[in-house]
């Protein structure tokens, strides 16, 4: 194995090197295993932690996410024919065939083939008419710790997705820009019923080593996306603290948070009609006072509505139906319009002073807004849960920690942490243990570098 081009990705570490020369060298012995002898291609794409601004992206807002040095990687072979086969190095994923076509029939709920469904479907359609998409054999690795593995809060959905479709361009020779094979990716998520935004993707694919990426979630009208990389400074270590807890139906309550917003929007538009995202709802947009707009959200945006409430303020019956339809809400579930709203508005404000803070290398600010980002996830849009609050909460108290919040959609997850470099490494085992005892859960604890983007990895020898 060529350490050198292993060396470019995860950096000059002798141990962690040896240890990613094993791993592609297992994954290579599993494919030859399996496909037999022949050149094989390897495709990386990273994990991710965003910093700060959370359930902004599909609200049109702004972003701050980090691409990791943990990644999942692909072994590839090109096929001649339109099928899709994989197999996982994790016992736990069953190999699955399917074949490339613009309606793919899904998979059960959860069943990790729906990612390469949904890439293999949206290129099909993307690009199927002008030429016939050929599959391709994969044997997939993620298992920790260098990989990204499910429920860790690193958005392993993301980096199946963008690596079964970078794979997918690039065997088939075609032309797309990273900015264009982000946006399509984060369509191609929504297959499996989530209606999130493009943050992950856009991490994964233009990601930068040592960079945070701060990116601006909604496009020009020529469809072009701002997006800036700032450097993380030294001084500090961002750190993932895994509390271990996967709720089920995350998807309901997610897909309730995105409708409740964009109620928000619909109700703001009857006397703004120039709101399109809550991003929009700004004193300075609407040219407001900081107080009169505060009173007017909380004048026109009820802390919590039914179906017929809404209504009777305003919103087209049929309107409402179809956003229930669309997002599969369950029935009866009040809406919590104004505390959404609110967290939303919040979050984008505290993202830009981010970008502020970070450029000016002044982490202590950065970590207060990451509190403030966590409390806001908490009370106003509903998506911790008790353990991460606690595993927080205890974060918070090591005085080597400047900021600490859950990350990604929520209820459950992962906790980002900043932490000041150079303090030792104490702090972790006393997280740990206070962790454990209140909660008899043992956190997963990963120490993160920002890494590069996804790609093709070159020059391996690995026929
Ligand atoms: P994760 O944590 O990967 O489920 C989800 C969405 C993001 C973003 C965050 C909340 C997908 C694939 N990802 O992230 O777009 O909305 O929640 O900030 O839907």
């Amino acid at each position: 194995m060529n350490t050198h081009a292993l060396g470019t990705i995860y950096g000059d570490d002798q141990d962690v090197l040896a240890a990613q020369s094993a791993r592609y060298r297992q994954a290579r012995e599993g494919f030859l295993a399996r496909f037999g002898p022949g050149p094989v291609m390897a495709f990386r794409t990273p994990g991710r932690i965003n910093l700060i601004g959370e359930h902004t992206d599909y609200n049109g807002g702004f972003v701050m996410p980090v691409a990791l040095d943990k990644d999942v990687l692909f072994l590839v072979r090109p096929r001649q024919d339109s099928t899709v086969r994989a197999i996982n190095s994790e016992s736990a994923f069953a190999p699955f065939a399917f074949a490339l076509s613009a309606e793919i029939p899904p998979a059960p709920h959860g069943d990790w083939s729906n990612y390469f469904r949904g890439a293999g479907g949206e290129i099909c359609r993307r690009f199927g008419e002008q030429v016939p998409i050929k599959g391709m054999d994969v044997l997939v690795s993620g298992t920790a710790p260098y990989g990204v593995s499910r429920g860790s809060g690193l958005s392993s959905s993301t980096a199946l997705t963008v690596n079964a479709a970078l794979a997918l361009v690039t065997l088939n020779e075609i032309p797309v820009s990273r900015p264009d094979l982000a946006h399509l990716c984060s369509e191609a998520e929504w297959y499996v019923g989530t209606r999130g935004g493009m943050m992950d993707q856009f991490s994964a694919l233009l990601g930068r080593r040592d960079h945070a990426l701060f990116l601006d979630c909604r496009p020009s009208p020529q469809g072009i996306y701002a997006l800036d990389h700032v450097p993380v400074p030294d001084s500090v270590q961002i750190v993932l603290l895994n509390s271990g807890v996967r709720h089920e139906n995350v998807r309901g309550a997610f897909n309730q948070r995105v409708a409740e917003c964009k109620i928000g929007v619909k109700l703001l538009q009857s006397g703004y009609p120039t709101i399109t995202h809550l991003r929009d709802a700004t004193p300075e947009t609407l040219e407001l006072s900081e107080s009169d707009f505060w009173t007017m959200l909380e004048d026109v945006l009820p802390v919590r509505a039914s179906h017929e409430a809404l209504i009777r303020r305003g919103l087209d019956r049929r309107w409402l139906e179809d956003l229930i339809a669309d997002h599969r809400l369950a029935a009866g579930v009040p809406f919590e319009v104004l505390p959404r709203c609110r967290h939303v508005i919040t979050e984008n404000e505290r993202v830009l002073a981010g970008v502020t803070a970070l450029r000016a290398g002044q982490v202590e600010t950065f970590g207060h807004l990451m509190d403030a980002a966590h409390i806001s996830m908490r009370d106003d849009y509903g998506a911790s849960c008790p353990e991460v609050d606690t595993l927080v909460e205890i974060a918070w108290r090591q005085p080597c920690v400047l900021g600490a919040r859950i990350t990604g959609a929520g209820w459950g997850g992962g906790v980002a942490a900043l932490v000041r470099r150079g303090r030792g490494a104490d702090w972790i085992d006393d997280v740990r243990s206070a962790y454990e005892r209140t909660t008899g859960l043992t956190p997963e604890i990963i120490v993160c570098r920002p890494g590069d983007g996804a790609g093709q990895v070159e020059n391996l020898s690995l026929g």
